[in-house]
Formats: C-alpha cells, structure tokens, sequence
C-alpha cells in the first residue's frame, strides 16, 4: 500500500514537474541527529571468506589513516585529566599482572581484559557521583576501581581468596557492593544488568531523587531481547539510565559487521526515542564529556541516553582465546590508537601538564602500589575448607535492610511532576 502511494505521487511529480509538491512530499520524510564526536571515522569493514575449509576474516577498507589527536574536553579540569590518566594506568597494569598471575598458576579461574578499553571503562565511571549506581561487566575492571574497588580486591578476587570481595565463593568478575559504593555486580547473561539498573533508578525516583545509573552492553550483548525490554522500560519511565554500548568489534568471534546491520549502534536509540551519541571510546574525553552530558540529563529527570563508544577489543575474549580470528591489521590500526599512549602524550606534549618527571613518578607510584596490592593478594590465605557451604544462601543469619526507605509517596508525586515538565 506505502509503496502504491510511493509511486503515485513519484509520477504526478515527474509528469506535471512540479517543484511544490517535491518539497511537500520530501517534508513528510522525519529526520533524526546522532552527535557524532569522533574526530576520525574509521573506513572498513570485516568480511568473512573461505579459504579452503576453513573459514576467516579479512578487512576491506582504509587502515592507514593518520592516528587522530584528543578531542579537548568541555568539562574537566587539568587534575581530572590527570586523575583519569592514573586510572586507566592502574586498570593496564593490574590486568597484566593478573596475566601473569594466571601464568604463575594463581588464578582459579579464567581472565578477562579491557586492553584498549581502559578510556571506556575509567572515565564514563569518573562521570558519576558518588551517591549514583554502577553495574560493570566484565571488561570494566577500571569502572571498579573508579568506584573504589583496590587492585587488591579484584586480583583476590581471581585468586578466589577468603579475603576477596565475595570471599572465595567466585573466581572472576561477579562482585559488587549495594552498601558502600553503589556498584551491581555483573551479570553473566548479557543485557540483564539494564533492567536492573533502570530498576534502581526507579527506586531512587520513588524516594522524589533522580539519579544517573551507568552501565555497559557489547556489540554482541546488544542484540538480546532484554536490552530493547531494560532501555523501553528506562526511555517510558523517564529513568536516568546512561547506557554504553561497547562497540569494540568483536563479540567473541563474530565481527560486529555479522551482528547488526544498522551503520552506528547509536541509531538503535532513534527507535527507543531517546538521545543517541558516538564517541571515539579510545579518546578518554569524548567519553568523559559524553557521559557528564547523558549524566546531568539524568539528573534532571529528562531519562534515558545511549552512547555507542567505538573500540577494539585487543585481546581474545578471555585468557584461554588467542584471537587468532582476528585479521593482524586491524591490531596494528587500533594499537597505534592505544588510548593510554594518546593520553599520556596529549598531557605530557600537547597540553604539557605533566612534565616528564611528574609523569615518571605517577608511572612509578602506580608500578608500587600494584607490587604491594599483587604481594598483599598473593600473601592471603585461602577460605577455610569449612567455611565452604556458609554465605551462598541466606537462612536467617542476614537481614538485608532497604537501601533508603520505603517509597515515598509525596515525593513520588512532586518527581512526577518534574518529569513531566521535561518534555
Ligand atoms: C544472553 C547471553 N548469550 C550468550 C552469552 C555468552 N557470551 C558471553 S560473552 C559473549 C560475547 C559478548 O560479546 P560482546 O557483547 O560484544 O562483548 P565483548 O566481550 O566484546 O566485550 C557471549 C556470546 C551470554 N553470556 N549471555
Ligand atoms: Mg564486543
């Protein structure tokens, strides 16, 4: 029928030419903006082939363009820069001491990393206040530390030691912490944390307080029915949810180009009528001004904003996958845009904000806090063979208190109001 009337009104403009009806009929077309503050786009795509039986992945596209400088930032301050900077150093380097931790034969489990994502995680999680929700995934060991987690914590954590956030009973990335810095802990089903999340924004709208509540989603976990139920939910309530869809290329081994045909994963919020962003998620500005914005609409009670980072994912998916599915140039393309190489550079020589001297000593006192943190962890005994069955279920020994109170119903009213004077 659309199509009918399509070419109707094709043919009455093309016989009689007229230039009123072209524009009418153009006019009837809705245009939507996605900010875009990438400063470089990059030119490729992932295409799979057939050599022989086997099956691989090639690149198609322009992979020698200059590497783009960093993009100033509107908001931070020369500290919060630096502050960044000392964040996603300490993210770096306590993953790769929890690789070789896991060489040594001291992890129990598997390891994940974020090399190359370390902008992403640090400085969206530096946008929040401290009153304000997290729920991390697994790549976002920086997000953790922003938070307040110590390197300790999560290599105890691997190690699966009594001393560890969940005390041994998890030996990966499943911890959080409800009471003291607002952080859900991961959840292995990917998309689910998004309903949680908004569900926590709802609870604080329910005591008269909007909030922003962060958390992630991959290009692979996009694609889950939850994500379109948990952001439909976040975008008809108005709820504070500032989402980071983690383009980083690859879920496991699937190229995100096998994933989803939209160009930008950022259009997807064209259809859940909400904001939708792109950021260069290697470039720890764009995705620290990124986040503020999306953060203070939050704060406002104007809902809901999708930011699509774009990254690489520079290692397998975890420690036991050796990413040889991945086409050797494009870990050339993206290691020349290491996002720590770029910021440290951009304070060291661009803004000169850090001498060299200073930038050593950050380098150094993180190398020692890291040393103590590793030693401390190594050092710590195991959970006792007897405490094996105690703090998995709750059969009485708990009372778990409401984080605020019970839903203020004045309160809730007045939010109601505010909201609705958003739009
Ligand atoms: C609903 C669901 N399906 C499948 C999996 C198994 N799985 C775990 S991680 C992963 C890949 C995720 O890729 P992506 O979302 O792009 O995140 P990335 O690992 O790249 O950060 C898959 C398929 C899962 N955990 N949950
Ligand atoms: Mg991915």
């Amino acid at each position: 029928m659309a199509n009918r009337e399509n070419k109707r009104s094709g043919q009455k403009s093309a016989s009689n030419g007229n230039r009123s009806s072209l524009k009418a009929r153009f006019s009837e077309h809705r245009t939507y903006t996605i900010p875009d503050y990438r400063l470089e786009k990059p030119n490729f795509t992932i295409r799979q082939i057939r050599k022989g039986d086997e099956i691989c992945y090639e690149v198609e596209g322009n992979l020698n363009t200059s590497v783009p400088p960093i993009r100033e930032s509107k908001y931070l301050s020369k500290q919060q820069h630096i502050e960044i900077y000392r964040w996603m150093l300490l993210n770096r380097k306590m993953e790769q001491a929890l690789e070789n931790l896991y060489k040594q034969g001291k992890v129990v489990g598997g390891v994940y990393f974020g090399l190359g994502q370390e902008a992403c995680s640090c400085a969206s999680a530096f946008a929040l206040h401290k009153d304000e929700w997290l729920g991390p995934l697994i790549r976002n060991q920086g997000s953790l530390l922003v938070r307040g987690f110590s390197p300790r914590d999560i290599m105890m954590q691997y190690m699966a030691k009594a001393g560890s956030p969940t005390k041994g009973r998890d030996a990966s990335s499943h911890f959080g912490d409800i009471y003291e810095r607002n952080v859900v802990a991961p959840i292995s089903t990917l998309g689910d944390l998004i309903p949680v999340l908004a569900g926590v924004a709802l609870g604080t709208r329910l005591q008269g307080r909007n909030i922003a509540v962060m958390t992630y989603i991959g290009d692979g976990g996009q694609s889950t029915g939850v994500t379109y139920e948990g952001i439909n939910f976040a975008a008809v309530q108005n709820l504070g949810l500032v989402l980071f869809v983690e383009n980083n290329l690859w879920g496991y081994s699937t190229p995100a180009d096998m994933q989803f045909r939209v160009k930008d994963l950022a259009e997807r919020a064209i259809a859940y009528g909400i904001p939708g962003v792109i950021v260069d998620g290697t470039d720890a500005c764009q995705v620290y001004d990124a986040a503020h914005e999306a953060c203070e609409r939050a704060r406002r009670g104007e809902g809901p904003t999708l930011i699509e980072a774009k990254i690489m994912r520079m290692k397998g998916h975890a420690i036991h996958d050796a990413a040889d599915y991945v086409p050797k140039p494009l870990f050339e393309y993206w290691r020349k845009r290491d996002p720590i190489a770029r910021f440290e550079n951009y304070l060291v020589n661009v803004k000169k904000w850090l001498t060299r001297a200073e930038n050593e000593k950050l380098v150094a006192d993180v190398d020692r806090q890291l040393e103590e943190d590793r030693d401390y962890a190594i050092a710590s005994p195991m959970p006792s063979p007897e405490s094996a069955a105690g703090g998995v279920y709750c059969d009485g020994c708990h009372e778990i208190k409401p984080k605020y109170r019970m839903a203020n119903t004045e309160a809730r009213s007045s939010a109601k109001i505010k909201i609705g004077g958003a739009h």
